[in-house]
């Protein structure tokens, strides 16, 4: 069984970060081990009021120095919502604790729909570009591939060709390959374009007419779980959006902060039977 290392936060409440990727990458039966460099009483989106924050930028190097001298290392690396002080530490255990040939998955977990999340600086993007710079695998939504590449983030109405030279640019950070969600050429659809640099290929579902807090999460746990399990990244993409679809038609009206993904999980463990 491969081992990857998640490190995103935990927010105690809100379906988000290591709450979804840990059930989600273990049904796709992959070992799944946390780093939590922050932990948060629940999420900064819509609804919440407010939440507490307890940074554990700290631990990391402690993390670190356990496990190089126990010998503890992973197959892969998994990173999602952090902090701008915590991309350092997680540069460094991404190079002391990778076995040869890990794989380096990055969803830049800071903005949507045209906006950074709450709590982040605006010179926050050019941060998290560091990380995406060693990305094998990198996973930004429309706004945040625009702030990753210093354009202003459009909702809409992108052409193949603009959105071709948005994924250009995410290459020329140092991503080996793209894997951009939220793209739509018609109002009909929602979609995923992957790209390895040479080729972009495209996977489209049927766009449902609500949204959700933690669908990114969602999305970025099964296609490291899928990559995990030897799917190309373009199938591992269309797992992905199968499951996030799968999720939103699960999950009650009302239930506003998250999806009920749980109830995707014998259809997900079922995928890799
Ligand atoms: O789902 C992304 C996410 C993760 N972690 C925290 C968040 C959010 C999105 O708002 O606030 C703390």
């Amino acid at each position: 069984m491969k081992r990857l290392l998640t490190i995103q936060d935990i927010s105690c409440v809100g379906q988000c970060s290591t709450t979804v990727a840990l059930p989600l990458i273990s049904a796709c039966g992959v070992e799944c081990a946390v780093l939590p460099p922050a932990l948060l009483s629940n999420h900064t989106a819509a609804g919440f009021k407010g939440w507490s924050f307890c940074d554990l930028t700290a631990e990391l190097p402690k993390v670190e120095a356990k496990w190089i001298e126990q010998d503890i290392r992973f197959d892969a690396f998994y990173t999602g919502y952090v902090c701008e002080s915590h991309i350092d530490p997680i540069l460094s255990i991404m190079r002391t604790c990778a076995k040869p040939g890990a794989v380096r998955i990055v969803d830049p977990a800071m903005a949507d729909n045209g906006v950074l999340y709450k709590g982040f600086a605006a010179d926050f993007p050019s941060k998290m570009a560091r990380l995406c710079a060693g990305a094998d695998y990198l996973l930004p939504n429309l706004t945040e591939a625009a702030l990753l590449v210093g354009d202003t983030p459009k909702l809409n109405g992108y052409s193949q060709g603009e959105l071709e030279r948005l994924i250009a640019k995410l290459h020329a950070l140092g991503a080996k390959n793209v894997i951009l969600t939220g793209v739509s050429f018609d109002e009909r659809e929602l979609g995923t374009a992957v790209s390895d640099g040479k080729a972009v290929e495209y996977d489209f579902n049927p766009r449902l007419p609500c949204m959700f807090h933690g669908t990114g999460d969602v999305f970025a746990s099964v296609f490291a779980g899928a990559i995990l399990r030897g799917r190309t990244a373009l199938e591992a993409a269309a797992l992905a959006a199968d499951i996030v679809c799968a999720a939103i038609q699960a999950t009650e009206s009302g239930h506003w902060y998250g999806v009920s993904f749980e109830k995707t999980i014998p259809q997900l463990s079922q995928s890799f039977q």
